[in-house]
């Protein structure tokens, strides 16, 4: 194999004696680009390709944890013949990314392998809570990355603001390297820019609506990822579930991560991902991205409360709370239309009572 090449996609030395030990010497190896289910896009020195996982990853008893995620690399056989490669082994993980997953046993889920720096976005409008920041960089030490912290939509708040921030972080005793970032007037665009390495690999987490996807778009140049757009109502607003290395002009490797879209949702201030983490955490096994879990298809939360995995008063007040604070994200002309409805909605429940 031309390892000049696969040097550029993060090999070296160190994988190049795993993949002694788990690859057969027919085997060829590549790089996770995005997990499909069972179909996944790989990525080697020559180019890119589908491949499927062999029989013995489909056993029940793999728990997720041990299947391919982004950012692996893997052990593939691909014929000139075969439509699709065949993975059937993964080379070890130099560092990780996971969670856990919510449920009794200590499990985890995958978020990415083999990734150089995590770089944890918080905007400073709303999203900003250090305690959150501090359970992030946990998690980015756990799998042996290095942490980089990213404040977005400085635009949006007085510089005043922004310096309380700064410090606030400062003063946590958070020794993480801090930037700040405007997509908007592209102020410490540059900086940002400037840290990305060529054959590095750069994992972006944070809540949903943090801008992480456009910080994305912004480093590719064109839109790769899409965008949640400022409209809140739903409409025409996708916004992609699949985790995707992206390699940038001058070599770097983004991966965007659209996880974690319940923090965002709801808030910081109410402290709900603090009291309902389990919620939170099932959300991922949601089918769908914008799950509300109150009635929709595949629902991991209402299907752990139907089981009995999460008491039913929990879920209750987790709905309660969620839709205080969804009010309270709501942009401000969606707000006040709700305080007119509200105003009217008093006005005439009070000439009722006067027409009594
Ligand atoms: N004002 C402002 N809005 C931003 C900035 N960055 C992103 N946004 C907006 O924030 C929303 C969510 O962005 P998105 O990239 O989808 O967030 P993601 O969920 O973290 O990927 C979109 O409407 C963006 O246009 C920024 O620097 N300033
Ligand atoms: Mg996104
Ligand atoms: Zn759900």
């Amino acid at each position: 194999m031309n390892q000049s090449n696969l040097d550029a996609l993060g090999w070296d030395s160190w994988f190049e004696e795993q993949a002694g030990l788990h690859c057969a010497s027919t085997d060829s190896v590549a790089r996770v680009v995005t997990v499909d289910r069972e179909q996944l896009l790989l990525l080697n020195e020559i180019d890119s390709f589908r491949a499927k996982l062999s029989g013995k990853y489909l056993h029940e008893s793999v728990s997720s944890a041990e299947l391919p995620c982004v950012g692996d690399w893997v052990c593939v056989i691909k014929s000139e013949a075969d439509q699709f490669g065949q993975v059937h082994g993964i080379l070890e993980r130099k560092t990780h990314l996971r969670r856990k997953a919510a449920g009794e046993s200590v499990k985890y889920q995958m978020i990415a392998a083999n990734i150089d720096f995590v770089i944890i976005v918080q905007s400073c409008h709303y999203d900003f809570n250090v305690k959150r920041l501090e359970r992030y960089l946990v998690m980015v030490k756990d799998g042996g990355a290095m942490p980089y912290i990213l404040l977005n939509k400085t635009d949006l708040v007085d510089s005043v603001v922004l310096a309380a921030q700064l410090a606030e972080i400062l003063k946590a005793g958070i020794t993480a390297p801090v930037f700040t970032l405007s997509n908007v007037t592209k102020k410490g665009f540059d900086d940002l820019k400037a840290v990305l390495s060529p054959s590095k690999t750069y994992c972006f987490v944070g809540s949903s609506g943090v801008g992480k996807s456009t910080i994305i778009n912004g480093l590719v140049g064109h839109d790769v990822r899409e965008t949640k757009g400022v409209s809140s109502t739903g409409e025409g607003r996708h916004t992609t579930v699949r985790r995707e290395l992206i390699i940038l002009e001058n070599g770097a490797m983004v991966i965007d991560n659209p996880g974690m879209r319940e923090f965002a949702v709801l808030g910081a201030e109410s402290g709900i991902d603090e009291n309902y983490s389990d919620i939170v955490e099932l959300s991922s096994q949601c089918r769908f991205s914008d799950c509300q879990h109150t009635n929709e298809p595949g629902c991991g939360v209402l299907k752990a409360v139907a089981a009995g995995v999460i008491d039913a008063k929990h879920y209750d007040n987790f709905l309660k709370l969620r839709n205080e604070s969804e009010f309270y994200q709501m942009p401000y002309a969606e707000k006040r239309k709700k305080d007119k409805d509200f105003g009217k909605f008093i006005k005439s429940a009070k000439k009722d009572l006067e027409g009594d």
